[in-house]
């Protein structure tokens, strides 16, 4: 156990195989492994938000870069986004993968972007969660099947499930957003962040706007124009820049 701990102690962002394939210019700052996809610009919009110095690199998924080594060192699922932060809880470095957990801790970290009152905090939460599990998956195997490699399948059975879904989750968001501003009132939060653009890919990179109907739609749109508008999403949205 206290060599355990001596080693943990001892550890810097060297330590951690990912910074021999994307070395870090500022190890002082938090590293963020990404490249800009829906999942990918929740965190740079995150950091972008809370303004927390920190170091983009781009991990090329079409090159296979998340598989490599050196990346499934710090994330044994092999996706964008990942990070390391230098200083993580009792000062010492730690990575993470999986968006929504990043996001809850650059939440914690900060203070910011996620209600402080206990059932507010949970309801928040719940939203994330509901991004995670339904809405990035589901508008995910619709552009697959609508947009990528799928489009060529003569059996539209998958293509119409995974519209009729994503129609009903945007349904839900609809719902959620009539007489809000964002998904927890007035408190712009990680749940916005964390949907914000992946409906934005839906309509756009998918081209999937027509098939979801999603003109027939009024607080969602509107949202979804309130979050593109800021800065800091403008920003996020092209960061790490594309080679
Ligand atoms: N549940 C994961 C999903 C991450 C994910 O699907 N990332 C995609 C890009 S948006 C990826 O890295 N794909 C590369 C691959 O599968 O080869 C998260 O939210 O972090």
């Amino acid at each position: 156990m206290a060599a355990f701990h001596a080693r943990v102690a001892m550890m810097s962002l060297a330590d951690f195989p990912i910074t021999t394939r994307w070395p870090a210019q500022h190890p002082d700052r938090l590293q963020l492994y990404s490249l800009p996809t829906p999942n990918g610009v929740k965190e740079s919009i995150m950091l972008e938000e809370i303004g927390l110095p920190y170091e983009p690199h781009l991990v090329d998924i079409s090159k296979n870069e998340s598989w490599t080594p050196e990346f499934l060192s710090l994330n044994p699922n092999g996706k964008i986004p990942a990070i390391l932060d230098p200083d993580g809880p009792d000062g010492k470095p730690l990575g993470l993968f999986e968006s929504g957990a990043i996001l809850v801790y650059l939440a914690d970290k900060t203070g910011k972007f996620l209600p402080a009152d206990p059932a507010r905090r949970y309801e928040a939460l719940v939203w994330v969660f509901f991004q995670m599990a339904s809405v990035g998956p589901m508008f995910g195997q619709l552009g697959f099947f609508h947009k990528f490699a799928g489009r060529e399948y003569e059996d539209k059975r998958p293509r119409d499930r995974y519209r009729d879904e994503s129609k009903r989750l945007l349904g839900v968001l609809e719902t959620r957003l009539a007489g809000r501003q964002w998904i927890m009132d007035d408190d712009y939060s990680i749940a916005d962040i964390a949907t914000l653009g992946w409906v934005r890919n839906l309509i756009g990179f998918y081209g999937a706007r027509e098939i979801v109907d999603f003109d027939s739609l009024k607080h969602v749109p509107a949202w979804l124009e309130r979050g593109l508008a800021r800065p800091a999403v403008q920003r996020g949205l092209d960061i790490p820049k594309r080679g």
